[in-house]
C-alpha cells in the first residue's frame, strides 16, 4: 500500500535476513536471563531504526537488567523514566527535539523517538500517558510495550496481560483453589489501535518472527506520527521453561492463535505472518494445548481449563470483527452496515 511518510525514507523494508543491518546498536554488557525475549526485541529494535535513535525506557527488566552499574549494553543515547511514564517521555522528547530544531539549536534532521515500557508499566500503570501521547499527531515517537506478561523485574506478578489461569507470585495454585486468575488478557494492540484514529501505525509483533518485527518497527517510524508497537516476549523465567525454547514459544503462540501479528496502517488493518496464513485458510491453527503444556505457569491446568482456553481462542477466531484484533461483531440484523472493504475478511474468519 503506497501511503505518505514523514520519514526520510531511510529505514526501508527488510526483504529476507540477508538484508537485516549488521550493525549491532544494542550489544553484551546486560544481565539478563539467558533466552529472554525481551531482550532480543530490544536488539531487533534499534537494529531496525538505527543509529540517529533516542531510547527511553521505563522501569523494568529491561532498565534494570540493561543498566547495572557503569555497564550499559545501549550504543545509542538512553534514559530511564518512571514506570508508568513511557507516554510522557516519548511525547516530551519528541516536542523537544522539534522545539530545538526549530530555534536551530541543533541540527534539523530526523532523529527517531522510541520509547520502551514492560505490560506492567504500559498496559496498566502507564496506559493513560500512551492513549493520550497517541493522539497528539504532530510529534514522531513510537512507543514500544514489550510484554512478558508479568511484572517480571520484581519477581513475576500479574499484570493485565497475565494469561487466563497463568501462575504468578500473586496467583499461585493451591488445592483449594486451582485457577487464582481466571481474568482474559486486556486486548491491548487492538484498544490502541481502536481508539487512537490519528495514529499511523499501530502493530502486534514477536521477536520469534525478526524480519516480520523489525519491519513494523520501521514502518512505525517512517510513517511518523505517534505510534505504538507491542510485542509478545517468552520469559524463560516467569513462564517456567528452559531458555532454549524462547523462540519455539514466540512461534507457537502465533501458530496456535494466541497472539495473532497485525498491523494497523491508516485505520486499515493487515494479519501478517502464520496469522494471515490461518485467517485464509492456508495454515491449520494448533490447539493451544501444544503452547500450554510446554510452560510450568500452566502446569496446574486441569482438562476444563485448557478447554476453556481453547473455547475463548477459538471465539477469537470466529467471532470478533477481524480476529484477534476487533473484539465484538455486529448484530446479525445489521450485517448490512459492514463496510464493503470488511465484508471478505470477515466471512474468511468465518470459515477458517
Ligand atoms: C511507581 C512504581 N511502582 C512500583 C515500582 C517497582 N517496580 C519496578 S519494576 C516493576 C515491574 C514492572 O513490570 P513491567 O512493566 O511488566 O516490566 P518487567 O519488569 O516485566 O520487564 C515494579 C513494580 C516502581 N519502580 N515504580
Ligand atoms: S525475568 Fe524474563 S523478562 Fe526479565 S530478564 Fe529474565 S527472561 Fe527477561
Ligand atoms: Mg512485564
Amino acid at each position: 500500500m503506497a501511503v505518505e511518510t514523514h520519514g526520510t525514507g531511510t529505514l526501508p523494508q527488510i526483504k529476507g535476513v540477508k538484508d537485516v543491518p549488521y550493525d549491532e546498536l544494542f550489544v553484551s554488557g546486560h544481565r539478563t536471563c539467558q533466552g529472554c525475549e525481551s531482550a532480543l526485541v530490544m536488539r531487533h529494535m534499534v537494529k531496525a531504526s538505527g543509529p540517529r535513535t533516542i531510547v527511553l525506557g521505563s522501569t523494568g527488566c529491561m532498565y534494570v537488567a540493561n543498566t547495572t552499574y557503569y555497564t550499559t549494553p545501549w550504543v545509542v543515547p538512553w534514559m530511564h523514566t518512571q514506570l508508568g511514564a513511557s507516554g510522557s517521555a516519548a511525547l516530551g522528547t519528541a516536542a523537544g527535539l522539534k522545539v530545538l530544531m526549530r530555534k536551530g539549536k541543533i541540527k534539523d534532521e530526523k532523529i527517531n523517538v522510541i520509547a520502551f515500557c514492560g505490560d506492567g508499566g504500559g498496559a496498566d500503570m502507564g496506559i493513560g500517558a500512551i492513549s493520550a501521547t497517541l493522539t497528539h499527531k504532530d510529534y514522531n515517537s513510537l512507543i514500544l510495550l514489550y510484554d512478558n506478561e508479568s511484572y517480571a523485574n520484581t519477581d513475576i506478578q500479574l499484570s493485565s496481560q497475565t494469561p487466563y489461569g497463568a501462575v504468578t507470585t500473586f496467583s499461585p495454585s493451591g488445592s483449594a483453589k486451582r485457577l487464582m486468575h481466571t481474568r482474559w488478557k486486556k486486548n491491548m494492540p487492538g484498544m490502541m489501535a481502536a481508539g487512537h484514529p490519528e495514529s499511523r501505525y499501530i502493530a502486534a509483533g514477536c521477536a520469534a518472527y525478526a524480519v516480520d518485527l523489525m519491519n513494523k518497527i520501521r514502518k512505525a517510524l517512517e510513517l511518523g506520527g505517534p505510534t505504538f508497537v507491542h510485542t509478545l516476549d517468552p520469559c524463560p523465567k516467569g513462564w517456567d521453561y528452559h531458555p532454549q525454547y524462547s523462540q519455539e514459544l514466540g512461534h507457537l503462540a502465533v501458530e496456535t492463535g494466541i497472539w495473532p501479528l497485525y498491523e494497523v496502517i491508516d485505520g486499515v488493518c493487515n494479519l501478517t505472518g502464520p496469522t494471515r496464513q490461518i485467517a485464509e485458510g492456508r495454515k491449520k491453527r494448533k490447539p493451544v494445548y501444544e503452547y500450554l503444556k510446554r510452560q510450568g505457569r500452566f502446569a496446574h491446568f486441569a482438562d476444563e481449563d485448557v478447554e476453556h482456553f481453547q473455547a475463548t481462542v477459538d471465539k477469537m477466531w470466529t467471532e470478533w470483527l477481524i480476529p484477534g484484533v476487533i473484539p465484538f461483531t455486529v448484530a446479525q440484523k445489521d450485517q448490512t452496515l459492514l463496510r464493503i472493504e470488511k465484508r471478505p475478511l470477515h466471512e474468511e474468519t468465518k470459515t477458517a
